[in-house]
């Protein structure tokens, strides 16, 4: 090693179109990029939870009295079936919308959990929360202590594989107040998290997220800048995303 040598700051993880006013730092406190764009402020950790806690939360979300966790491929488990397992700490659902009046399956699974009365309602689906398990909380906390946001729910996605996806859209729902800030921590396969600006879907941000990562989006991202999640045909395992928020108008 060599005596007095600076630290080369890390290059940044993330891509950006270059119509788009940006600047970035590295936060060494923290051990985190801070993307600044217009209307919005991302807070990147590259490396937010070990391999052994990432690994452990893969399994742990995905363990159930029927099925080996390891090798199913949950594409091929029919809805009927997928119903009958139980699972051991996540309430997985299959939950549908309506698209010119025909009933759909979303393109992925899900499950809500909060405090008692954060009740969520997106996609024309109302999700009343499961209660707060361990290790839920333990990925709560974890958060709140890094980045000194306080959440009080957390909607859980499972893309099966690189079909499952979630199209463009921006979490602005009235519930989760003005300026939402949303934390999303990732397990198992890596997926692409893009963001285009609402004024002319010209200018794009694209996030790699990978095993163990987490991405904090505030400001007033959502009322500038849609997401999505879009299909990847070379994904073929499991990705779990989870996004910590506050809901503000708790129903009793
Ligand atoms: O899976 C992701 O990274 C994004 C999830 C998302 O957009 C949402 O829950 O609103």
């Amino acid at each position: 090693m060599e005596l007095f040598s600076e630290q080369e700051a890390p290059k940044p993880p993330f891509t950006v179109t270059e119509n788009i006013d940006y600047s970035w730092r590295w936060d060494a406190k923290r051990h985190a990029f801070i993307l600044q764009v217009p209307q919005a402020e991302f807070i990147y950790y590259q490396h937010f939870f070990n391999s052994k806690v990432s690994d452990r939360c893969v399994e742990y979300f995905q363990e159930n009295d029927t099925l080996p966790w390891v090798n199913t491929d949950w594409r091929q488990v029919s809805e009927d079936d997928f119903a009958q397992i139980n699972f051991q700490h996540i309430r997985w659902q299959q939950e549908h919308m309506l698209i010119y009046g025909n009933k759909v399956p979303l393109p992925r699974l899900t499950a809500w959990y909060g405090d008692a009365g954060t009740v969520y309602t997106y996609s024309g689906i109302t999700s009343v929360p499961n209660p707060w398990n361990k290790g839920l909380l333990y990925i709560k906390n974890c958060l709140e202590q890094s980045s000194g946001f306080g959440f009080n729910s957390v909607l859980l996605n499972w893309y099966r594989d690189g079909d499952d996806h979630m199209g463009w859209h921006a979490d602005d729902e009235v519930e989760l107040g003005k300026n939402p800030v949303i934390a999303s921590v990732n397990f198992g396969e890596t997926r692409d998290f893009m963001l285009r600006n609402n004024a002319d879907h010209r200018q794009k941000i694209v996030f790699s997220l990978h095993h163990g990562t987490a991405l904090i989006m505030a400001g007033a991202v959502q009322h500038y800048w849609q997401h999505s999640v879009p299909k990847r045909k070379k994904s073929s395992g499991s990705r779990f995303n989870l996004t910590f928020r506050q809901v503000f108008n708790k129903t009793p």
